[in-house]
């Protein structure tokens, strides 16, 4: 299987849930993968979105090259005219600046209520962002920060709360799933190297062989080797990795299976070294 397969059926429905959900909210938070900023953002999200306000976070910074992480945010900041944050959601730190970026970005919409003669209530809060690149982390990072004071609330399904994070904040504990459909392979396989694509839809052994040509392509061929403690005169290969790190089977053969999964694992949990899949073009 040397392409990246999709199930309509979810997509369907997933568009359409997310749909539903927007329309309850004052302010988007979509999260993208700093590893592939552009490959995990959706390219329709300003239509989807309408006029809310939105926040960027560029998550999992701690994994991505940190020469990219401004480069990206700076750019992504520029085309989508909303703020971006650079995250690492295990840093405390980065959940404070979340928080009062949502409350800055809300400020003018409860001002507006005012002005309405309404009275000003909480920002009504939603994550959305393609799979695995951190929503629930998002959501949970955030209440925990809120003490937990959920409150069913009418109109709202049953399945879904909203949760107050401060008098100022409420957010949605589901997330808005964007399926992570995407027609370019090139992009397809980015995801799939984040696991942001079911593992069913693609073979390991072609996600591995890609993302090796790609960290050549990118300029990380040296880390690779170090980690793999490869040899100068051996091609950056599934197969002179599996011999390098003698993952063998029958006949010492390399164990192509075995090892392309340790190689998209080590690169997925930022063993290989931080790293940044696609550079923003200038
Ligand atoms: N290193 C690192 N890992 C993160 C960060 N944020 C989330 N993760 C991890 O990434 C994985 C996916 O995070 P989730 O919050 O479950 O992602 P999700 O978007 O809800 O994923 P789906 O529910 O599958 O769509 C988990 O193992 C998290 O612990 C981060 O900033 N840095
Ligand atoms: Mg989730």
């Amino acid at each position: 299987m040397t392409h990246i397969h999709w199930f309509p059926g979810h997509i369907a429905k997933a568009q359409r849930d997310l749909k539903e959900k927007l329309n309850l909210v004052d302010v988007v938070l979509e999260v993208l993968d700093a590893r592939i900023p552009d490959s995990s953002a959706y390219k329709n999200v300003e239509k989807l979105i309408g006029n809310k306000s939105r926040l960027i976070l560029l998550n999992k910074a701690d994994l991505s090259d940190p020469d990219y992480n401004k480069l990206w945010a700076q750019k992504i900041e520029e085309e989508s005219c909303a703020p971006v944050i650079i995250t690492d959601l295990n840093n405390q730190k980065d959940i404070n600046t979340i928080i009062d970026k949502i409350v800055e970005i809300s400020n003018p919409i409860m001002l507006e209520l005012l002005k309405k003669g309404l009275l000003p209530r909480a920002a009504r809060t939603m994550v959305i962002g393609m799979p695995n690149v951190g929503k629930s982390s998002t959501i949970n990072r955030l209440i925990r920060k809120g003490k937990t004071k959920t409150g069913a609330k009418a109109g709202v399904t049953r399945q879904q709360q909203w949760v107050r994070i401060n008098n100022k904040i409420e957010l949605l504990d589901t997330p808005g799933i964007i399926p992570s459909i995407q027609q370019d392979q090139k992009k397809a396989i980015k995801l799939a190297c984040v696991n942001s694509i079911g593992e069913n839809a693609y073979d390991n052994e072609f996600v591995a062989s890609e993302l090796l040509k790609i960290l050549k392509e990118e300029g990380y061929e040296n880390i690779v080797r170090n980690y793999y403690r490869l040899q100068e005169d051996k091609g950056l290969t599934i197969d002179n990795i599996a011999l390098a790190r003698n993952w063998l089977i029958k006949g010492a053969n390399p164990d192509m299976l075995r090892a392309s999964q340790f190689i998209l694992t080590d690169f997925r949990e930022g063993k290989i070294g931080k790293i940044t899949l696609e550079k923003p073009s200038v």
